[in-house]
């Protein structure tokens, strides 16, 4: 028997059984907020300090905007400062830099790791050029970023033969959730699909004072085609709340070829929200750290996907959550 809250034309359901009440957590503790006194929502050109292969970076209404040159591109978010030789060569011989107050510029507001285990960055990237994203750190000022994170920009699925192959995110805004310590990577998810970063170098731990986002892999962005960023956080993880979703399906197999997404939405219509959690494993429950998400009101959906021949296929999606608001009604933004 088919559910009740089956969408039409699904055989497959899924039911959104929490939060189906308004729900509201206390804001996490994040390194802009709490060292800079704001946050790196994009409101002015120098959240994003340095940047490297891109044509005329620019913000407008909270986007940083950056068109490719065909080049790998890249961009910090804390800048590390003028970089040394090294050697054998020096690096930078041109590019952009703004910093206003020292920030954010890692020799001045290094980041503590210990402390702000977690990133989030609210991203978009042309769904053909998705292939994997890395993060670099320095430990030291003026330090080239050695210590590498990298991940896959989509899920891994398997052809007939079981041979992995990228299935990519959809062109457009991604939330990133990202547990940079990686000892909660797995948390709630298959790691068939979500394998773990490759990682090199220091780990996440003392402090950082350089932090590179190189967005896409060995596809770079060609000019005409933008990278953007709306917010970025350093959140406590250890800390941060937790939002618990619960659900219940029918004929959604828990397996390697299936899995639930997490969608956040800015209102509770549409269908329109943007991808927050991958991957999930189907047994009904799944929590994100609200730290993960700037102070504001949100509302999520749930997505039941099949993941085949480096494609996927949606079998049954819920209705909406009620509304979850992070943060005192002082400290709310738009989320964008
Ligand atoms: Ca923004
Ligand atoms: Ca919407
Ligand atoms: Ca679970």
């Amino acid at each position: 028997m088919a559910c009740c809250m089956a969408l039409s034309g699904y055989a497959a359901s899924i039911r959104l059984a929490n939060p189906t009440n308004d729900v509201e957590y206390p804001a996490a503790e994040e390194f802009a907020e709490q060292r800079l006194a704001r946050r790196l929502d994009m409101s002015r050109n120098r959240d994003i300090p340095v940047d490297y292969n891109f044509i005329n970076p620019y913000v407008s209404n909270g986007e940083w905007i950056a068109q490719g040159s065909g080049q790998q591109g890249y961009f910090y978010v804390l800048n590390p400062g003028w970089l040394l030789w090294d050697g054998t060569r020096y690096f930078y011989t041109n590019y952009f830099h703004w910093y206003d107050g020292g920030t954010p510029f890692g020799p001045h507001n290094p980041i503590d790791a210990t402390k702000f285990t977690h990133l989030s960055i609210r991203m978009s990237i042309p769904q053909a050029r998705r292939d994997w994203i890395a993060l670099w750190w320095a430990d030291r000022p003026r330090e080239w970023p050695t210590n590498l994170f990298n991940f896959y920009d989509g899920y891994v699925t398997y052809d007939g033969s079981m041979a992995p192959m990228l299935a990519p995110w959809p062109s457009g805004y991604r939330v990133y959730v990202l547990d940079l310590t990686g000892a909660e990577w797995y948390r709630d998810l298959r790691p068939e699909l979500t394998p773990a970063p490759n990682s090199l170098g220091s780990g996440w731990s003392g402090n950082k004072f350089g932090l590179r986002v190189d967005p896409t892999g060995v596809k770079p962005l060609p000019v005409g085609e933008d990278a953007r960023v709306s917010w970025i956080r350093f959140f406590d993880g250890a800390t941060s709340p937790e939002i618990e979703f619960d659900w219940e399906n029918e004929d959604i197999p828990n397996s390697a070829y299936y899995s639930i997404q997490l969608w956040v939405d800015s209102d509770n219509s549409g269908y329109d929200g943007e991808l927050v959690m991958a991957g999930l494993v189907n047994d009904d429950s799944a929590t994100l750290k609200a730290g993960a998400l700037p102070p504001g009101d949100y509302y999520f959906y749930l997505r039941a996907v099949r993941h085949e021949n480096g494609g996927l296929t949606e079998l049954a999606r819920s209705e909406y959550s009620a509304r979850v608001r992070i943060g005192a009604a002082r400290a709310r933004t738009t989320w964008w």
